[in-house]
């Protein structure tokens, strides 16, 4: 524990929101229920070797037919407020086209169980998945899929919006840029660097033109985006590495940050990438419209990156380090202190932004016991360990208001399939039962003060 503030939910302030989060292709299923297109994962998944076990989110956890359970799996949990997010490919099938009743019905009948259990909404607009028709239409590297994404919102924000108070807009652009398009190990599975560089302007051009849509047509709601931070730390803390810092630092979390904290790409990440593409994909306007106010900061912090500056003397390559943390099944480095170094770092170089952690957790190789129990003390230890840093990072004076655990449910982890979980509750995929795990139940005795 790294806190030297006792662990209880009285340690927090009263308003101090804690959730559970998941997003829509990782638990819906019934990928072609009720009007529902094809989305990039779906075809991404159905691709020889893209995924783990060749899984992919057709059944997931069924979530689209037992969303009442999984309600009501929350409410004895004892959360505040859950995290969700809506499939664009639900919603508004067809760019330019209608929008789907039958696909906004389905979160109608959500968010009316939410309410009645007295747990707030939290939607993100997109959690990857995207439709595939837009893709092929050239996706995010597009500069026309911002204006679809801003579409789309609108569709979404007038249909629900009376219902839902918090609204996210991306999630970890990040991912969807880097790990889509230029790693290719994540949906749609491109390997084009400069693809992915125009992928990640128009993501946030998407999020500042959803930004604008949401303040028109929720204005009474509360507006943010979520990105996935992550401290980058030097190899063995030599200055040898600062080199290799300094431009991991930047593709990682600046290149995002600053434009929609501060209006700038950063101008060492320009430069870095000057040979991969020049700036004529930002236009005039669009980092007015990127760095308009939001109302609060996501943050979805798992572990921190260890880097190393190259072989040779002068190079610039970068290499990946370690540090010797102990390890997740992702193969994660843990290291809850990490996350108050850039609760703080963020608050210190972007100030006073209201933040939430709007993900965290982690995934370990779960046993279902013979007394039927999932004891799983390493991500119990974890969730103790990261809301201790919450608690840290308040009193180092960071504007938190609120910790999301990822996930609710195990469920699809992207390219890893159904081999990663990552739940406080089990989900045995065969037969579809849910078992609360023992960090499930810390946390529900944590949230009602019954914690030991
Ligand atoms: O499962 C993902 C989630 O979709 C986005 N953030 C990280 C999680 C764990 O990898």
């Amino acid at each position: 524990m790294t806190s030297h503030v006792p662990l209880s939910r009285a340690a927090f302030p009263a308003d101090f929101t804690f959730g559970v989060a998941t997003a829509s292709y990782q638990i819906e299923g019934a990928i072609a229920a009720d009007g529902r297109v094809p989305s990039i994962w779906d075809t991404f998944s159905a691709t020889p070797g893209a995924v783990v076990g060749g899984d992919t989110g057709e059944i997931a956890c069924d979530h689209y037919h037992r969303y009442p359970a999984d309600v009501t799996l929350m409410r004895d949990l004892g959360v505040d407020a859950y995290r969700f997010s809506l499939a664009w490919p639900r919603i508004l099938p067809v760019a330019g086209g209608a929008p789907n009743p039958s696909g906004i019905a389905f979160y109608d009948r959500v968010l009316d169980e939410l309410l009645a259990a007295g747990i707030t909404p939290w939607a993100t607009l997109y959690h990857w998945d995207l439709p595939q028709e837009i893709e092929d239409a050239g996706g995010w590297p597009v500069r026309d899929t911002a204006y679809r994404f801003a579409e789309y919102a609108a569709v979404a924000a007038d249909a629900l919006g009376d219902r839902i108070s918090h609204w996210i807009t991306l999630n970890e652009p990040w991912v969807a840029a880097f790990l889509g398009y230029a790693a290719g190990v994540h949906a749609p599975g491109r390997t084009d660097h400069a693809a992915a560089m125009r992928a990640a302007h128009h993501l946030m051009l998407g999020h500042g033109l959803a930004m604008q849509v949401l303040r028109e047509r929720v204005p009474q709601g509360s507006h943010g985006i979520t990105l996935n931070l992550t401290p980058i730390e030097a190899q063995g803390g030599r200055d040898i590495h600062a080199e290799a810092v300094r431009r991991v630092d930047g593709m990682a979390n600046r290149i995002f940050l600053d434009p929609i904290l501060r209006g700038t790409y950063p101008a060492d990440v320009v430069a870095d990438t000057a040979h991969v593409l020049d700036q004529s994909h930002v236009h005039d306007g669009d980092l007015e419209l990127i760095s308009a106010p939001i109302d609060f900061l996501g943050i979805n912090y798992y572990f921190p990156t260890v880097v190393a500056t190259g072989v040779y003397p002068g190079s610039a390559a970068v290499g990946m380090g370690a540090h010797n943390r102990p390890r997740t099944a992702m193969g994660w480095e843990v290291d809850a202190e990490a996350m108050t170094r850039m609760l703080t770092r963020v608050r210190d170089d972007y100030g006073d932004v209201p933040i939430y952690i709007t993900e965290n957790g982690s995934a370990w190789d779960d046993v279902v016991s013979a007394d039927g129990g999932v004891h799983d003390a390493q991500r119990l230890a974890y969730l103790q360990d990261h809301l201790a840093a919450c608690l840290d990072a308040r009193a180092a004076g960071v504007d938190l208001r609120g910790y999301f655990a990822w996930s609710l449910l195990d469920n699809f982890e992207w390219a890893e399939g159904y081999a990663k979980r990552f739940g406080i509750v089990h989900v045995d995929y065969a037969t579809q039962e849910r078992t609360v795990k023992a960090s499930g139940r810390w946390y529900a005795d944590f949230l009602t003060g019954d914690e030991r």
